[in-house]
């Protein structure tokens, strides 16, 4: 793992937190990635303060799922800690996909946490590699349909539409109240179609902005959008995609400098945490 962060100190491994019971990542089923980047945001920036936020919140919730009747102490889960990533987009989303694919190849599970929704596309790019079949489901308030934005065609408001070409089209979005007006309307369905969209005999990855669910219960967000998701119609997502055969899932775009009394942290570690069992507990 090139990019990962050597955490090396003069003699001695600094301590770093890792996601509630996760440990190395050479026994893991299930590897976390930390990918702090947000060069690819359009308006609010300090994203990348994010998988730090994640892990820290995930240390006020339990291991154990009651709804998965799961526990992450059970899960085989290793925590690879952050990758240290180039500001230059391409690069950035290229080392992304490096890490992404080298996991994968050896058989583990991944789950990305951003970092802006950019690094999505890294992780699935690389991810198709591996799995030329591979379908997506994204959980987004935004259309994310642009060919380009601020002369980027990597910006987060183009990811649904870079997707889309990484996956041949096999791509079905969900929780979306901001649209542009030229959407390719038939990607943009409701949470409970989403899984009848998908076909269960190929691999599945699974995008979430935490900006999908409703500003009210996810206020740190880089662009809130009123309407969205209650926490209960995603959890009603992950058991009807407990079906499917997941290889990876991101959680992107929380904002830890907007997010008072960090209940967007938390809720996204509880999402990782209800995630990793439903796709992987047993
Ligand atoms: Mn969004």
């Amino acid at each position: 793992m090139s990019h990962l962060a050597e955490n090396h100190g003069k003699g001695e491994v600094r301590k770093r937190m890792r996601f509630l019971e996760a440990g190395q990542v050479d026994d893991a089923q299930v590897v976390i990635i930390g990918a702090p980047f947000e060069e690819a945001s359009s308006y609010r920036k300090g994203s990348s303060l994010a998988p730090a936020a994640i892990r820290r919140a995930s240390q006020s919730i339990e291991s154990y799922s009651a709804i998965f009747r799961a526990d992450l102490r059970d899960a085989g889960l290793g925590d690879a800690g952050d990758l240290t990533l180039s500001n230059q987009i391409e690069e950035a989303l290229s080392q992304i996909a490096d890490t992404v694919e080298s996991f994968l190849r050896k058989g583990k599970r991944v789950v990305v946490l951003g970092g802006d929704h950019s690094v999505s596309i890294g992780a699935i790019a690389g991810a198709r590699r591996v799995v030329p079949n591979l379908q997506v489901a994204v959980l987004d308030a935004h259309s994310d349909w642009r060919d380009s934005y601020n002369g980027s065609r990597y910006s987060h408001a183009c990811t649904v539409r870079r997707i889309w070409e990484l996956v041949e089209g096999r791509v079905w979005v969900a929780g979306t109240r901001s649209f542009v007006g030229n959407e390719d309307w038939s990607r943009y369905v409701s949470i409970d179609e989403l899984p009848q969209k998908l076909d269960p005999s190929r691999p599945t990855y699974l995008s979430i902005d935490i900006d999908a669910l409703d500003p009210s219960l996810c206020p740190g967000v880089g662009n809130p959008e009123p309407g969205g998701l209650r926490y209960e119609q995603v959890i009603s997502l992950f058991k009807a995609l407990s079906e499917f055969s997941l290889i990876g899932m991101d959680i992107v775009e929380v904002h830890p400098l907007y997010d008072p009394a960090e209940i967007t942290a938390v809720t996204a570690a509880k999402l990782v945490q209800e995630g990793i069992l439903a796709f992987w507990g047993k």
